[in-house]
């Protein structure tokens, strides 16, 4: 069978990754970086349109507020990297701010060809500022760009906004940082934006919103996986389930099967039974505080120089200069 969407040693890696977390026990879950294909990038672009979804949002209006700041506190950036670019929207501000002073390389960081290719057009067209898109994973992508556009006496910027950071597990995002600190020298920068956290009520709208979009955004990656992997999900078979994790203080996407069924997944090589009410999860964000967020850039070996808030939808967002 012909899969031409994905080169061959992605697609056995992302048959891999499937096959390790479905056949799991006794969680079944599936990488939350795999929501976003074309479908999955262009539904999570209505989600953060969705009232209930403030995030993006309150990033926007943090960034809009204080990009002439942030660009006078680290004035010598030539260079800007940003991990998992999305569509670009948010970060025309910080550029143009940036481009103000001295003349920008801007290479977003984005697996999503669709999104990255959006993120390309929408800000391209910015005076000063030159784009150059990798679809990389972000360390992948990040080493590619220390090493193919950095020039000795040049200042880094690294920003790592929407609240990804969240999808990782509180440990593993310490060690992702400190990860992103190793191709980072003393005196780049780096934004970080994060969620607060806030009553679960909100937060369970938020990610099972009453139109119905996030479970869309969900489903979408079984879908997926039937398009790509020669899977044989009926996706009418599973329902969208958001819950709120008290002690991991992290709000959890999950598929969860209505009957007792068996999936195969032709190019993972893999047969799946499912109970009724069984689930695989796909994904988790965690929520932080404010001195969460301080603690997590310091073990990673960052300073604090700026932290700014959104009064509307708590969010905050953190500028770190490496120690
Ligand atoms: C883009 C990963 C930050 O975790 O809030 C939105 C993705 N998932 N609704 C998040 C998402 C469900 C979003 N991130």
């Amino acid at each position: 069978m012909a899969h031409p969407v994905l080169a061959d040693k992605t697609r056995s890696a992302f048959a891999e990754d499937v096959r390790i977390g479905l056949t799991r026990s006794p969680q079944k879950e599936l990488p939350s970086k795999y929501l976003y294909d074309a479908v999955g990038s262009a539904l999570f672009d209505v989600i953060t349109v969705l009232p209930e979804y403030g995030v993006t949002r309150a990033e926007e209006r943090v960034l809009m507020a204080h990009a002439g700041e942030l660009a006078r506190l680290v004035p010598q950036t030539a260079l800007v990297a940003e991990l998992g670019s999305g569509s670009g929207r948010k970060t025309r501000r910080i550029l143009e701010s940036l481009a103000v002073r001295r003349p920008v390389t801007y290479c977003p960081i984005e697996i999503s060809p669709a999104a990255l290719a959006q993120c390309e057009r929408a800000l391209g067209d910015l005076d000063r500022v030159s784009v150059a898109g990798y679809a990389f994973e972000y360390l992948d992508g990040l080493r590619r760009v220390v090493e193919e556009r950095r020039k000795p006496d040049e200042r880094l910027l690294v920003m790592f906004l929407g609240s990804t950071i969240g999808n990782f597990r509180r440990l593993a995002a310490a060690h992702f940082l400190r990860d992103v600190r190793h191709w980072m020298r003393p005196g780049d920068a780096l934004v970080l934006g994060a969620d607060l956290l806030k009553p679960e009520r909100v937060l369970i709208d938020a990610y099972d919103d009453p139109t119905g979009v996030t479970g869309a955004f969900n489903l979408n990656l079984l879908g997926r996986l039937n398009r790509e992997l020669g899977a044989d999900f009926d996706l009418r078979e599973f329902e969208h389930v958001a819950r709120f994790d008290p002690v991991a203080q992290a709000i959890e996407m999950h598929l969860r099967s209505r009957r007792d069924q068996s999936v195969t997944i032709e190019a993972a090589d893999c047969v799946v039974h499912f109970k009724r009410g069984e689930t695989i999860w796909t994904e988790a964000s965690h929520k932080y505080t404010l001195d969460d967020i301080s603690h997590l850039g310091d073990v990673a070996g960052f300073d604090q120089v700026a932290q700014w808030t959104d009064a509307e939808w708590p969010f905050a967002e953190t500028l770190f200069v490496a120690r």
